[in-house]
């Protein structure tokens, strides 16, 4: 397979002013015309008089250059390419293509494919080339009229990009529309859809007055599920306006949701799509965290308007410009409409649990690669959050107001234009006067940097000096790394854990700071302490980098207690549970006896002897530390360890707090029928936070609580956490209580996928013979992607106790799994192939195991390239 590098870009050879297309659909033989009106790119200094478009499974029907037929000798096919020799130089040309195609046989969902009864597209990265012939590559811009040609009862509902501009019926029973996009676009933002769709409608007002209509399309039987789903997209109009300045630009916004779909949704202008998992929501059917999930990615594609369609990528190595910004706008927004410390933690979490380890193993690439294979296989966790992480960087360096002005900048100087990360420093870089010159090293360095502090405080003269050292470990490629620029937000705290002022360079006196570490070792002097304060490091965890120093547990017991940040308040808390945990690990593995240590008793009993307003926090700093993100603290990760240790502390907790967990519980239990409205997302959190220690004990007590709770639920967060508690225990109960869930739900996929997930994902011995009885289940569809991530990826990426069994079977079932959904969805099998990415982390015996299935897969006849590249980058 071919490589693709950053550095070989050129300009296109050609432009594309304007496409019309037209599309006779049909199952099984869909047939596209399309008019591209074309000429030379007067920037391209290529000497190539051909024109070569890119077409992968299609089936070219004629081709006409200006009104004229060309003959076979006049253009040349290949399994992905169309060249017209002699095509014009000067001047504007209209070249008119026919093709075929078959959406119901596109079971890789890229391209125009098969949804239920509906036919819709997905054109990012590079699925436009499989409609028909075209230069797929963002940086060439056209304007797109799309006229729809289809069977009436099968297809009523007819959808494409931008304003509808006519209609009209055909004889045979069939009809058509006309749509038009006013603004220029890459063909990626095309889509269509075509079905029996119901339509909820509203409308928004902009700030500037236009009204907006704005719908959402989805099957009849889930138009009850579409209130929130509306609500978030007019939140995030409005604050878009708030924050941003930015004001939506078409008459109308539509967003359909589709059943079988490769990722989260698409942007695509003013008709975005989506996977029904982030647009379907009722109480009873969807948990709290899908509410708060489809917001946010409701908002996400909605920023995308101005980040990402209005301003586009140049190329895909700029993926991050577009992607980055835009999951860090939409990390605001979420953090403005629920609580941003609860949201922050969680996108650390994150971060921190699934990208360091990605940045740390075979498959580090930075924000912006510079080497791909198969670009659907960049669509990472450093691209888009360790990517807004560098955006938000810029944010901390620049303050909210200078970062704004360089986003009014950015939009100013690039609106209609195909872009550069580059660009988007260059704008904060000139609305700000500062030089950015070394902080572009973000862009282009990959790996999680590490941070060395030591202070240390001279009592005669009341300083602190505080030394950082940085260094980031060599990845795939890059050894010897310059030192990175990174904003390092400390505050201190005084003995009696109150704010201890900071004073620096003479400067006036402050609670908060941000220190510029641009050196590989850089000392800073603070003055004027009476004595010596605890410092509160990389607060609101304000640069992705790991932060290595020792506390003891009750300095961290200290900073749990009184540090005002809430983010360090809370990584605290973690920490404090790690060592806890780490230290029994260790026991563990000498064979010694295990005891709690009494300082996590008291932390956590000084935690529930407190008030709490916000209930959601509360429950984070009571919540342990992932297995995941455990196993990251490891040198060699031994998960039966992690998880034994992590279930001793767990248990001995809910033994020793028990009363309070009851208490607690009962003081927060309603049978409410589920509200998304903060108080009750935290009552039901921190209940249920309580009910999974208790559950631990499996007494009678316990388990009847757990029954009780299951029984009463009137809405799906109180009825997933009681059937976890159950399923992740010796329950009498369980198997009725999946049963009678099954049941209850069967008709509802949305709900199906998570009885899937939660088997697959338990810990419970047994697991695994219920994950192959579970892929035989008459529910199990491999065909659809959803499903897939429920039972493959949740057990191969959350149930890490089972998944590593020593035998090796959970990796033979997973190649088995990868290798039979290549032949279906390369992009969805390529992502499955990550669970076993990290296998230099475990023991040689699982390191040799995990090896010999990536090999497997390699060796698999007709592996697409898709998989190829992540198998085999993973090994090397
Ligand atoms: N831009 C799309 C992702 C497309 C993925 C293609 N493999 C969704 C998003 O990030 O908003
Ligand atoms: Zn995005």
């Amino acid at each position: 397979p071919q490589t693709i590098y950053l550095k070989d870009y050129s300009v296109p050879e050609y432009l594309i002013h304007e496409v019309d297309l037209n599309f006779d659909l049909g199952e099984e033989h869909t047939v596209v015309v399309a008019r591209l009106t074309l000429q030379r790119n007067p920037q391209s200094q290529s000497p190539n008089q051909e024109l070569t478009l890119m077409g992968e499974d299609l089936n070219l029907l004629g081709v006409e250059l200006d009104g004229t037929a060309l003959h076979a000798q006049q253009y040349v096919q290949t399994d992905t390419s169309l060249t017209i020799h002699q095509a014009p130089q000067d001047g504007i040309f209209v070249l008119k293509i026919e093709n075929s195609i078959n959406p119901k046989a596109n079971t890789a969902f890229e391209g125009l494919y098969q949804s239920s009864t509906m036919l819709c597209t997905q054109c990012e990265a590079e699925g436009f080339r499989k409609i028909t012939y075209f230069l797929d590559r963002p940086d060439v811009m056209s304007r797109f009229k799309t006229t729809l040609v289809a069977d009436k009862d099968k297809y009523p509902v007819l959808l494409s990009n931008g304003n509808k501009v006519e209609q009209g019926e055909l004889a045979g029973n069939r009809h058509w529309v006309s749509w038009e996009d006013p603004f220029a676009k890459p063909c990626y933002l095309f889509a269509l859809v075509a079905g029996q769709l119901e339509c909820i409608e509203d409308r928004f007002v902009t700030m500037s007055g236009r009204e907006i209509s704005l719908q959402i399309y989805v099957e009849a039987h889930d138009v009850d599920k579409c209130d929130h789903a509306m609500q978030s997209l007019k939140n995030a109009m409005r604050w878009d306006e708030e924050v941003y300045g930015r004001e939506y630009d078409l008459d109308l916004y539509m967003i359909v949701a589709v059943g079988h779909f490769n990722m989260g949704a698409m942007e695509n202008k003013g008709l975005n799509i989506f996977n029904t998992k982030f647009v379907l929501a009722r109480p009873d059917t969807a948990t709290d965290s899908d509410y708060e999930h489809i917001e946010g990615v409701i908002g996400h594609e909605y920023f995308h308007n101005w980040s990402g369609n209005r301003v586009t990528c140049r190329d895909w190595f700029q993926l991050s410009l577009k992607e980055g910004f835009t999951v860090f706008r939409d990390q605001q927004f979420s953090g403005d409409r629920a609580s941003k410390a609860v949201k922050r933690i969680e996108d650390v979490n994150m971060l921190r649990a699934r990208q360091f380890a990605e940045d740390a193993g075979p498959l580090a690439h930075p924000i912006r690669p510079e080497a791909y294979i198969e670009i659907n296989n960049f669509y990472t966790l450093t691209v888009y959050e360790k990517g807004a992480e560098v955006v938000r960087m810029l944010h901390t360096l620049l303050g909210g107001e200078g970062f704004r002005k360089g986003c009014d900048l950015y939009f100013q100087r690039h609106d209609g234009q195909a872009v550069t990360c580059d660009d988007f420093v260059s704008a904060m870089e000139d609305a700000n006067g500062r030089d950015l010159t070394q902080f572009r090293r973000w862009y282009s360095q990959a790996g999680t940097p590490q941070l060395n502090v030591e202070q240390h405080y001279d009592a005669e003269s009341g300083q602190l000096e505080l030394t950082l050292r940085q260094h980031c470990p060599d990845t795939p490629g890059q050894t010897d790394k310059p030192p990175l620029h990174i904003p390092v937000k400390i505050g201190l705290l005084n003995s009696r854990g109150q704010v201890e002022l900071i004073k620096l360079d003479g400067r006036p006196p402050v609670e908060e700071t941000v220190l510029e570490l641009t050196e590989a070792e850089q000392s800073f002097a603070l003055s004027g302490l009476a004595e010596q304060p605890t410092v509160s490091w990389l607060r609101g965890f304000s640069a992705p980098v790991i932060v290595k120093m020792q506390r003891s547990l009750e300095e961290l017991a200290f900073l749990l207690s009184y540090d005002s940040d809430t983010f360090n308040r809370w990584e605290a808390s973690q920490q404090l549970a790690g060592q806890v945990i780490a230290d029994l690990i260790a026991d563990i593995q000498q064979g010694r006896e295990l005891t709690l240590n009494p300082v996590i008793v008291e932390a956590y009993t000084k935690l529930l002897e407190q008030q709490w307003d916000d209930l959601s926090y509360f429950s984070l700093l009571l919540a342990l530390p992932d297995e995941s993100y455990l196993a990251s603290q490891m040198d060699v990760i031994d998960v039966d360890a992690i998880h034994q240790a992590r279930e001793f502390v767990k248990k001995s907790l809910a033994e020793r707090l028990q009363a309070h967990f009851l208490r607690l519980y009962r003081e927060n239990h309603r049978e409410e029928s589920g509200q998304f409205d903060a108080g009750a997302i935290g009552r039901r959190r921190i209940k249920n936070t309580c009910l999974h220690y208790l559950s631990t004990l499996e007494t009678g007590d316990s388990q009847s609580l757990s029954l009780r709770q299951f029984e009463g639920a009137a809405n799906m967060t109180d009825q997933m956490a009681s059937l976890s508690a159950i399923v992740n225990s010796r329950h009498p109960a369980k198997q009725a209580c999946l049963e009678q869930f099954y049941r209850q739900w069967q008709d509802e996929d949305l709900v199906i996928d998570k009885w899937f997930a939660l088997q697959a994902s338990s810990h419970w011995p047994g697991t695994f013979a219920k994950v192959q009885q579970l892929l035989q289940h008459s529910a199990f569809d491999m065909k659809n992607p959803n499903r897939v991530r429920s039972l493959v990826g949740a057990f191969s990426q959350a149930n890490p106790v089972h998944f590593h069994a020593r035998d090796g079977s959970g990796y033979h079932f997973l190649a088995d799994q990868v290798i039979a959904l290549d032949k279906l969805n390369p992009q969805v099998a390529s992502r499955m192939v990550t669970a076993l990415t990290q296998w230099r982390r475990y023991d040689d015996e699982r390191q040799q195991l995990m090896k010999a299935v990536l090999q497997r897969i390699i060796d698999t006849e007709a592996i697409s390239t898709d998989v190829f590249e992540t198998a085999s980058k993973s090994l090397a």
